[in-house]
């Protein structure tokens, strides 16, 4: 890491302001419900959970290495909480009940306060009852600013979302447990909307570059996002920079909960449209779309570089770190025979009544001992074994890992992998924040249903 001027004077004013932050009543987040228009013109509006009053959410933008407070202030009708996703946190902030906090109730307050290590994209939302919370509306981008950013000349957040709507009312349907949903896919919608809104449209100029930050906050839809009018690469995945940047050649999948940061240059003709769009099995359909202004430049800038990377722990002897196999089983057409919830074993018609279709170690719900129980520093490495016919999104909290690839070299840092059907996925880890930590599928449909497993760190 440069330790450039700019950064010793921010972190000498970060210091001598730390007392008087302390003291200062924190900002309230209110989630609350709320208004807005989802559909497009013609149909009814929304009405919506929201952080603030908008989905998504109030946005939160701070400099790498500040603190973050917030008062969770809950005015809706059921007990919530808020998980920072993908901040590398002070565990006792994590927002997950049960686990880390109470639950927050109707009326009342829960106090955030943390600092954020690592600059680059993030978002947070919801985390009880998050199959139908998070589907409402209850999620916003978390934004940590580099010192030294990159050269741009936009800065945009997109985040994707996907809704079940009433065709006629434009009310978010609320079928949240429905079985099928919970066993198949999870709660795929018939709206996709990009910041809260049917294909949104942006205004550049053509040679202008851009950084796109992408976050899919879904409940279960993998998008397959590909370019049109845009050429440029994936600098950031999760969050974390990639050491050299990834042009974007070709459609890129895009999980639950995942996040990817693009830096694309405008190469549309003047009048013309560029697009951003997700290639699904039925077609492909414009997520949102960017209208063409004069030019501002002659050319597009030449070349790229990496963006700042974050301190990362380092990841080494991988090859000396034990391994543990999480099986990921269940869902329809592998449905499970049978899987334990707490010291009982149940068969799978009686899990089904219960609403439980998955498993992970054949645990049907978080059980009470630790998936992995890992020292302080130790390095680990966490193989997920998908027997089932379904992709899952799984995802740690408290850390990120980098994937071990076929050939045993190191992939990216995330902190969400996309274990497609059959696959098996390894990824490797520094158990350096200590305390309990949430390990579960981000189709939170089968989170529900129980793909929620744990990891200690002590
Ligand atoms: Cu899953």
């Amino acid at each position: 890491m440069k330790f450039t001027r700019r950064q010793i004077l921010q972190s000498a004013a970060a210091l001598s302001l730390m007392p008087f932050a302390a003291r200062a009543t924190p900002q309230v987040l209110e989630a609350r419900e709320a208004i807005q228009r989802i559909a497009p013109q013609g149909f009814p509006e929304t009405k919506v959970w929201s952080f603030g009053g908008t989905v998504p959410g109030a946005p939160i933008r701070v400099p790498q290495g500040s603190r973050v407070q917030r008062r969770l202030l809950n005015q809706l009708p059921q007990p919530t909480s808020v998980h920072w996703h993908g901040i590398r946190i002070d565990n006792a902030m994590d927002g997950v009940p049960g686990l880390t906090q109470d639950v927050v109730p109707t009326g009342g307050s829960f106090d955030y306060d943390f600092v954020v290590p690592d600059a680059g994209t993030y978002w947070y939302h919801a985390h009880n009852q998050s199959m139908e919370q998070v589907a409402r509306g209850l999620s916003g981008p978390l934004i940590v600013d580099e010192a030294n950013k990159p050269d741009v000349d936009q800065d945009l957040t997109l985040m994707l979302d996907d809704w079940r709507l009433d065709p006629e009312t434009a009310l978010i349907v609320g079928d949240f447990d429905n079985g099928h949903d919970l066993s198949h896919a999870g709660r795929l919608g018939n709206l996709v909307s990009v910041n809260g809104q049917f294909d949104p449209m942006f205004e550049v100029k053509r040679h202008e570059r851009l950084r796109l930050r992408l976050i899919n906050s879904s409940n279960a839809r993998i998008f397959d996002v590909g370019l049109e009018g845009l050429s440029g690469w994936i600098v950031a995945l999760d969050g974390m920079p990639l050491e050299a940047p990834l042009p974007v050649n070709e459609a890129f999948p895009l999980a639950p909960a995942q996040r990817a940061d693009l830096i694309v240059d405008v190469v549309a003709e003047p009048q013309g449209t560029a697009s951003l769009v997700s290639f699904e099995r039925d077609g492909a359909f414009g997520l949102a779309r960017f209208t063409i202004g004069e030019q501002n430049r002659d050319q597009v800038r030449q070349g790229i570089d990496p963006l700042p990377l974050n301190p990362l722990p380092e990841l080494k002897d991988i090859d000396q770190a034990p391994v543990h196999r999480m099986v990921l089983q269940g869902g329809a057409m592998r449905w499970l025979e049978s899987a334990r919830i707490g010291d009982a074993e149940l068969s799978g018609r009686e899990l089904a009544q219960l609403g439980r279709f998955w498993a992970l170690n054949g645990y049907a719900e978080r059980p009470s001992d630790p998936f992995l129980d890992a020292r302080l520093g130790g390095v680990h490495r966490i193989e997920f074994v998908n027997e089932t016919v379904f992709p899952h999104a799984m995802h740690l909290h408290g850390h990120h890992f980098r994937l071990v690839l076929g050939d045993g070299s190191l992939g990216p840092w995330r902190d969400t992998v996309l274990v497609d059907r059959a696959q098996t996925r390894q990824i490797a880890l520094v158990a350096d924040n200590p305390g309990d930590w949430l390990l579960h599928c981000h189709m939170l449909g089968h989170a529900a249903s129980g793909m929620m497993s744990w990891y200690k760190v002590s």
